[in-house]
């Protein structure tokens, strides 16, 4: 048995808690447009691929729509435990998520606050995320090795220039590392989303698992590629490759198997979602 228990302020959460996702929801406010990378599995038409539904396009709020929509959301849906931003670019690049947090946290302090990223801004971010009390955060990790990672993603900006190959990749995994120990040092609890890409990092899952459990990680999410953007021509993983890559990063960590992929604006409970 793997010894992963979620901390007891994340019951309620639908993602974190394995018996929460029945009973309580979540509400993603959409007000983070834009990033700071290009992953070859990105179509930036849609919403940001690390986290949403294949093909879903959520329109983007300001924080302080989002405010007055998760105010009618909660009224709609009392469950509604999580107020998050996943998008549909990378919530840390966007100054609104940060705002929108202040927003919501100052009228819905008992609200848990989460958000998911690419993970690049995250090491200067860690103390104003703690701050802010933001009690779950989502790093998407494809790789662990600079080598794959290079394949992975397009582009990296960072610093003020845009870096490309091996050294794009080295820069944002050396910042998703380094800034998930910084927010598991501050109390954050951490949970990973590796997209699944045939040929690319499938048999690379499990080197992913222990990197990140050494940090602190307690919970992964293996994502299935959509192929689309550079990789609209790879294919789709089958359900026996990830039921197989699972299943050997789960010996490591423990895997949430309940995952929707939700659109960046979707709100209620995982399994029966509405949006904006
Ligand atoms: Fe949203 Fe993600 Fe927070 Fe959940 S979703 S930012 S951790 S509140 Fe949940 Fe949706 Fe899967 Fe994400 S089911 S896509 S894992
Ligand atoms: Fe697209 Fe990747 Fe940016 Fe998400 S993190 S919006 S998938 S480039």
């Amino acid at each position: 048995m793997l010894n992963v228990l979620p901390d007891a302020g994340l019951k309620g959460h639908p993602c974190f808690h394995p018996s929460a996702h029945h009973r309580f929801g979540r509400m993603h406010l959409p007000v983070a447009p834009r990033c700071n990378i290009k992953c070859g599995y990105c179509d930036r038409k849609l919403d940001c691929a690390n986290e949403s539904r294949p093909g879903a396009s959520s329109k983007v709020i300001s924080p302080e729509d989002a405010l007055a929509a998760f105010r009618r959301a909660l009224a709609e849906e009392p469950r509604i435990r999580v107020a998050a931003v996943a998008g549909p670019g990378d919530p840390l690049a966007n100054e609104e998520t940060f705002r929108t947090f202040e927003l919501v946290g100052a009228e819905f302090p008992g609200v848990i606050k989460c958000l998911s990223t690419n993970g690049l801004f995250l090491p200067e971010n860690a103390e104003r995320l703690h701050a802010l009390r933001v009690q779950a955060l989502t790093v998407t990790v494809n790789a662990v090795d600079p080598e794959i990672g290079a394949r992975v993603y397009e582009w990296v900006e960072y610093g003020g220039r845009r870096l490309y190959g091996e050294e794009a990749a080295e820069r944002l995994i050396s910042n998703q590392l380094g800034g998930i120990k910084k927010v598991v040092a501050r109390g954050i609890a951490v949970k990973v989303n590796t997209v699944l890409i045939p040929g690319i990092n499938e048999a690379h899952a499990r080197r992913i698992a222990l990197t990140v459990k050494q940090l602190g990680v307690r919970l992964m999410n293996i994502m299935p590629l959509y192929p689309a953007g550079s990789f609209k021509h790879l294919s789709r993983p089958t359900q026996e490759q990830l039921r197989a890559v699972r299943q050997h990063a789960g010996r490591v960590l423990q895997q949430m198997g309940w995952c929707r992929q939700c659109r960046a604006d979707a709100y209620g409970l995982l399994s029966s979602s509405a949006h904006l």
